[in-house]
């Protein structure tokens, strides 16, 4: 694998979920495989999970890691191109990711979308000048529109823990105050797509995804009928694809509690966090017995270790 910023860089989902479940059991079987290369990862924007997760697998493949927190600790960027660099900025994307270029060999980076400008934030402007000027293969840690490593922790945790061959999986927006991306669930989508499960989205009118990302899945208002008979929910907050980066407003309470666990197939429940208690997602859910979202962080270190796994062997 080169890079790894969408499901299309996956030749094949089941075998890197069932590679992903073999490291699981085996952390250090390819200890070998890294030893001298270094992993660069680039945040411009928080994180809890990508960074330590991702940290974690390299370590176990014998990687060495350097972590920039670009946005705090790095010289402010310059991130457009023919300007006269005369206000805050210090350094050109430009340089800083080619600089960047020379001390690793594989690079992951984090660029959240400014939802403000849907062309910019769709064509991946940010994330694609580090592609282009870093010249060495990327991961996505959550960049404008998708968040890979975090669909295939999903897929992972989902064929580890499936009862049936083909689950039905739900989609459902939650409530949120403020804006946010649609990278999760875009991503989530587009993964489910190409994934062995009956997909459902839902979410309140306003708030459909771009149909790049949803592929013609069936995409119903009333969550009380996407919620019937399902095996897994995956629950997530998003802004407005159109009016871009918007909150139109929401008719009804979308926060999943117990009682309307009630007609699932005591369906399990995801978040890929952070949450907000009882605002996105019920306190006695992410209590109880049905709550996956711990165990489904934890299955981020085994999604980037497959990923890394077959970067490394391509190198
Ligand atoms: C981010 C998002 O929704 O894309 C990161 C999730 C992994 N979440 C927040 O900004 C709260
Ligand atoms: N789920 C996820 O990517 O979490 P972080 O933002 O903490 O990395």
């Amino acid at each position: 694998m080169k890079q790894f910023t969408s499901v299309k860089d996956v030749t094949d989902l089941k075998a890197i979920v069932a590679e992903a479940l073999v490291l699981k059991k085996d952390p250090f079987a390819y200890q070998h495989l890294g030893k001298n290369k270094m992993l660069g990862l680039v945040f411009l924007n928080p994180s809890l999970r990508t960074r330590m997760s991702t940290q974690k697998a390299a370590l176990n493949l014998g990687m060495n890691v350097m972590v920039l927190n670009i946005d705090k600790e790095g010289w402010a960027l310059e991130l457009r191109d023919n300007v006269v660099m005369n206000g805050t900025t210090v350094e050109h994307i430009r340089e800083a990711a080619a600089v960047m270029g020379e001390y690793l060999d594989i690079i992951g980076v984090r660029s959240f979308p400014g939802l403000k400008d849907r062309n910019e934030d769709y064509t991946e402007v940010i994330f694609n000048k580090f592609v282009e000027y870093c010249g060495i293969p990327i991961v996505s840690l959550e960049s404008a529109t998708r968040h890979p490593l975090q669909s295939l922790a999903d897929l992972i945790t989902i064929e580890e823990l499936k009862t049936k061959a083909r689950p039905k999986v739900v989609l459902t927006w939650a409530p949120h105050i403020k804006p946010l991306p649609q990278a999760v669930p875009n991503s989530f989508a587009e993964w489910m797509c190409k994934a062995d499960v009956d997909f459902v989205i839902t979410q309140p009118k306003g708030y459909e995804l771009s149909t790049d990302f949803t592929n013609g899945t069936t995409i119903t208002y009333n969550q009380d009928e996407a919620l019937a008979d399902a095996d897994f929910i995956y629950v997530k907050n998003w802004s407005a694809y159109e009016p871009y980066g918007q909150m139109p407003e929401v008719n009804g309470n979308w926060m999943l509690t117990n009682d309307r666990l009630k007609i699932t197939n005591n369906a399990k429940v995801m978040h890929c966090l952070p949450v907000r208690r009882d605002l996105e997602l019920s306190a006695e859910i992410l209590d109880g017995p049905n709550s996956l979202v711990v165990h489904e962080a934890g299955n981020r270190v085994w999604a980037a270790q497959a990923v890394l796994k077959q970067m490394l062997e391509a190198l």
